[in-house]
């Protein structure tokens, strides 16, 4: 795995990527209390334990630079710059979200801001990533793409067809794996035939970098490398991240004692990426525990502001489907 190096500048800028994270955590904490009052519907698939892969990513790139993302999308939403106020109101179902309330969780979209959207077919964020790099390509003004995915799309074609399209025309993309061990609960030892997702790389000539996921510097490191290249017209990179989820996959899944036992999930916990980066940043307990509140405040309010948000109206329900002027 690549070496952490120091990618801050300042503890300013350390303090806002701690911010970023606790605020994903504090929102996936705070929609997993409202899909148990139903206040949430449909299937939630919660990021928490995977917050450093999202803003190590998304905390380098602006919003002409696309991203598209998993059903796991919230944390990347939020990293990406999307505003919690659309997307708790999106999830809640409430015409103020980011589409009208017509999405939930598995299709939080905001184009403002380059999220090209959370998706329910795992896999599809490769061939949507590959389409958006073709766009940024022939534009050509320096932006790049990026295809989140999680260890479970690597057993499918579109990981392999949009490895070999985007080595084959040299597209500004970085493939950024999350792996996670488990795709619902299958363990990534039964479903690849590779020790590491990163060994699917070679065949097709992309360079490639397995961190460790845990890791914010780490991530943000083997990131840069990538979106450099990209940039430059070097075309694509493959970057596999080690990481976890502490809660289960979607509704009704524990976060362990079936699949996963209590022991294996303590220790990635021990792990914490929050924790580890405040850590690392040295960053005190006074600031972490003013950032929580800050944290639970916004989130709070974004809760507050999509109760009193209306559903969307029936005669609205052919609206959006089509450009409109
Ligand atoms: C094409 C497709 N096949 C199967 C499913 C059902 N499904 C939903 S999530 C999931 C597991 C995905 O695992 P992974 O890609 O590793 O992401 P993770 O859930 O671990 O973030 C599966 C199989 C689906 N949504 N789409």
């Amino acid at each position: 795995m690549s070496p952490a190096i120091d990618m801050d500048t300042s503890v300013d800028t350390a303090i806002s990527k701690l911010q970023r994270m606790m605020t994903i955590r504090e929102f996936e904490t705070q929609v997993n209390l409202l899909f148990n009052q139903d206040l949430v519907r449909g299937a939630v698939h919660s990021s928490a334990g995977q917050e450093a892969v999202a803003v190590g990513v998304a905390g380098q790139l602006d919003n002409r630079d696309y991203l598209a993302s998993t059903h796991r999308g919230h944390g990347h939403a939020i990293a990406k710059g999307a505003s919690i106020h659309g997307l708790m109101a999106e999830l809640m179902g409430r015409s103020t979200g980011v589409c009208s309330g017509k999405g939930g969780s598995m299709h939080v979209t905001d184009a403002s801001v380059g999220l090209l959207g959370a998706n329910g077919i795992v896999g599809a964020s490769i061939e949507l990533g590959i389409g958006a790099a073709l766009t940024c390509q022939v534009k050509a003004e320096g932006h790049i793409a990026v295809a989140m995915f999680g260890e479970g799309a690597v057993a499918q074609g579109s990981f392999h067809e949009g490895m070999n399209l985007a080595a084959l025309w040299k597209l500004p993309i970085v493939f950024v794996c999350e792996n996670n061990n488990y795709a619902v609960s299958l363990h990534v030892k039964d479903s690849i035939a590779a020790p590491h997702v990163v060994d699917f790389a070679a065949p097709y000539g992309i360079p490639s970098a397995r961190v460790d996921g845990m890791d914010l510097t780490a991530v943000e490191k083997a990131f840069a490398e990538g979106a450099d290249r990209a940039r430059s017209g070097r075309g694509p990179t493959l970057i596999e991240a080690d990481t976890y989820r502490f809660m289960g996959h979607s509704r009704g899944d524990p976060a362990f004692g079936t699949y996963r036992s209590k022991e294996e999930h303590q220790s990635w916990k021990n792990r914490d990426p929050i924790s580890a980066y405040a850590n690392a940043r040295s960053i005190g307990d006074e600031t972490v525990a003013g950032l929580e509140v800050e944290a639970r405040h916004n989130v709070q309010d974004a809760i507050d502001a999509a109760l009193e948000s209306p559903m969307p109206v029936p005669s609205d329900a052919y609206r959006h489907l089509f450009w409109e002027r």
